[in-house]
């Protein structure tokens, strides 16, 4: 046994109250405080990586929750310790927050739950076993709960330098000993990313037939964020890379901007993630607002009169990792993991503006691109404002009264209720005559009052032109929509089939799609389908086709029937106007007769995507979408 001077009987109180109070050293004694233990022995691997020695790290689980983790480094020093008496080894696995991280100097991976020392899994452990080689020979030590059970000797020859240290977490500690692969695999495949070049290795050999698994990555953080945005479609070519250091703060950035919506950046510092951001984080987003913001002024995509465009907008679509280094890392937040240094957000704004700003005078096809992607979203965002002021304003929504546009049905039970939505007085006129008021309500809709063409979408949410419909339906919009109250369990969109019609129904659909998506999701939602052909002739009923392919089908049979193309009339329609009441009940609203198309939108996300494209200027997509999206089933009601 060891001899126990004064040193001793510190270091084993030191490890007596890790055992007692473990939360306090790895967080908690739950699986996230087990997994700890792991991330502890591979930081000192990887801070000998970063002092330039190692390259390779080898972790393996091996049967009974054991792990092994071996690295290629110089090998922890098995020399007499000049103060302690025991070798350096011993010390780093005997003395809490011993180790070359506490001896100043480089960037060690410290700090929040991070670095508190390979002794705190020696205190944790039942058992620990530490091979060094410094080039000559291999000397070996062990431990068990703290305890020095063999001091440092020399085992066997060799010549490869490196640290290797198994160790088995205490069952006495732990909730659970029981290692998930899947969680090794996340943290490790990080430090791979955040440390490019470093070879790092897991093999769980718990069960017969696995791989080691092999995380290398020459790219490193570019590659983390080519890994994030695996399956999205880039906005830029290749992901975009910066590198500074100012005030001992050095920073790597990647970023990447891809056609989604969501924004995603994950930031660590010293390697330790920072899941509450941090000043590096605002540092980052400030500079990114900046430079786009500069951008689009330098080159007149912003007016004067402009307001600067939002970090929120800009940061759409963005994957981007931050990752810094800090040699006194100031942890704070919730779960210790926001950086504190507030020099950081300095040095990584005025990096942003300077790198990224040349990066976009560089590449103007990307930043067109970006700053297009981003003032739609600023659109979508005020439109979305807008919608849920209408939902906050309470007088409208609240009041009883129905719009004075709606023409009611008698009816009182929602389910056998339906509304049409329809464009233009003209053809509410006609419907309203036209309709069953039993079960069938009429509500005009703005018509050419807006012109829909030249309105941008955010003028359309305003209320006066969308007030009456969300009153209408009764189930408030947004976060307060409650389906329960719908009044009316078919909506009937009617318009004109031309570009207006299109828009107007799109907009629509995006409206009750982004701010009443249950209705969508439920099925309450059909579009009208109008004739688009009348065959007619003396003596014969008159016969109605509802697109080309109908008309065919129509024009045969009639033919079947002897009667030919040149013995009859066409008209086509251009719009509802042109149908009398009684021709639209024939032809659009009698459920015996009519053909509705259920809105069903396959992929809620994509729809979205597509919805936003809906929401940009050009019409075109708007119409192929309706015509290819919104999936035709004929004669619903029967
Ligand atoms: C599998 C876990 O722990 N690797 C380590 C080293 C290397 C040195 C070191 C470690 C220096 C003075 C404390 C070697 N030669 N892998 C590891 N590799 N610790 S831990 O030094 C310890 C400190 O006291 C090392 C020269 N300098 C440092």
């Amino acid at each position: 046994m060891a001899k126990y001077d004064e040193n001793q009987i510190q270091v084993l109180e030191g490890l007596e109250a890790v055992r007692k109070r473990p939360g306090m050293y790895i967080g908690s004694i739950s699986s996230r405080g087990l997994h700890h233990l792991v991330y502890e022995i591979v930081d000192n691997a990887v801070d000998e990586a970063l002092a330039g020695y190692c390259t390779e790290i080898n972790v393996e689980i091996l049967p009974d929750n054991i792990i092994s983790v071996q690295d290629n480094g110089r090998g922890i020093p098995v020399g007499k310790h000049p103060k302690m008496g025991i070798s350096t080894l011993e010390v780093v696995f005997t003395v809490l927050h011993a180790g070359g991280k506490f001896g100043g100097g480089g960037y060690k991976v410290s700090g929040g739950l991070h670095g508190v020392g390979a002794s705190v899994v020696n205190a944790l452990s039942e058992s620990v076993y530490v091979e060094a080689c410094d080039g000559d020979g291999v000397y070996a030590a062990s431990f068990a709960r703290g305890k020095t059970i063999e001091t440092t000797h020399k085992v066997r020859d060799g010549k490869k330098p490196g640290t290797k240290v198994i160790f088995k977490p205490d069952s006495q500690i732990f909730e659970t000993t029981v290692f998930e692969t899947d969680v090794l695999v996340q943290r490790l495949r990080e430090m791979a990313f955040l440390n490019k070049g470093l070879k790092i290795t897991l093999w769980d050999k718990r069960t017969e037939g696995t791989e080691q698994m092999v995380f290398h990555y020459e790219g490193g953080i570019k590659s983390f964020v080519e890994f994030m945005d695996k399956g999205k479609d880039p906005v830029n070519s290749e992901v975009v890379y910066f590198e500074g250091e100012d005030k001992d703060v050095q920073v790597e950035i990647a970023l990447q901007y891809t056609t989604s919506y969501s924004e995603n950046i994950l930031s660590f510092v010293n390697n330790i993630p920072t899941g509450e951001g941090g000043t590096h984080v605002d540092g980052f987003k400030r500079g990114l607002t900046k430079s786009f913001n500069d951008y689009a002024r330098r080159f007149n995509i912003l007016k004067e009169k402009d307001d600067n465009l939002a970090g929120e907008d800009i940061r759409e679509g963005l994957s981007a990792v931050v990752s810094v280094r800090v040699l006194e890392p100031q942890f704070e937040g919730q779960t210790k993991t926001k950086l504190g240094n507030s020099e950081v957000a300095g040095v990584v704004n005025s990096i942003m503006i300077d790198k990224m700003g040349q990066f976009l005078e560089e590449n103007p096809s990307i930043a067109k691109a970006i700053l297009d992607k981003t003032i739609s979203a600023q659109r979508a965002r005020e439109a979305a404002r807008k919608a849920r002021e209408l939902a906050r304003r309470k007088t409208p929504l609240e009041s009883t009264t129905l719009p004075g546009k709606l023409a009611d049905c008698q009816e009182k039970d929602a389910s056998k209720c339906e509304i049409y939505i329809v464009e233009g007085d003209s053809a509410g006129g006609n419907a309203k005559q036209g309709r069953d008021r039993k079960f069938q309500a009429i509500l005009p809709l703005w018509g050419k009052m807006l012109n829909v063409e030249k309105a941008r979408a955010d003028k359309i949410y305003n209320n006066e032109k969308l007030n009456p419909v969300i009153v209408a339906l009764g189930t408030g919009i947004g976060a307060d929509f409650n389906l329960e109250k719908l009044r009316y369990h078919k909506i009937i969109l009617m318009a004109d089939a031309d570009v207006d019609g299109a828009h107007i129904r799109t907009l629509l659909l995006t409206f009750f799609f982004r701010h009443m998506r249950p209705l969508v999701e439920n099925g309450n939602i059909y579009i009208a389908q109008p004739p688009l052909f009348k065959l007619f002739k003396k003596g014969m009923e008159d016969v109605y086709c509802y697109n080309e392919a109908d008309l065919d089908v129509k024009l045969k049979e009639l033919e079947e029937k002897g009667i030919t193309r040149e013995q009859l009339s066409m008209q086509r329609y251009k719009g509802l106007g042109e149908m009398d009441a009684e021709q639209l009940w024939d032809t659009t609203m009698n459920p015996e007769t009519r053909i509705l198309v259920r809105v069903e939108l396959e992929d809620a996300v994509k729809a979205d995507q597509i919805f936003s494209v809906l929401m940009g200027e050009n019409v075109e997509p708007r119409r192929e979408f309706i015509e290819q999206n919104a999936k035709y089933v004929t004669n619903l009601d029967i």
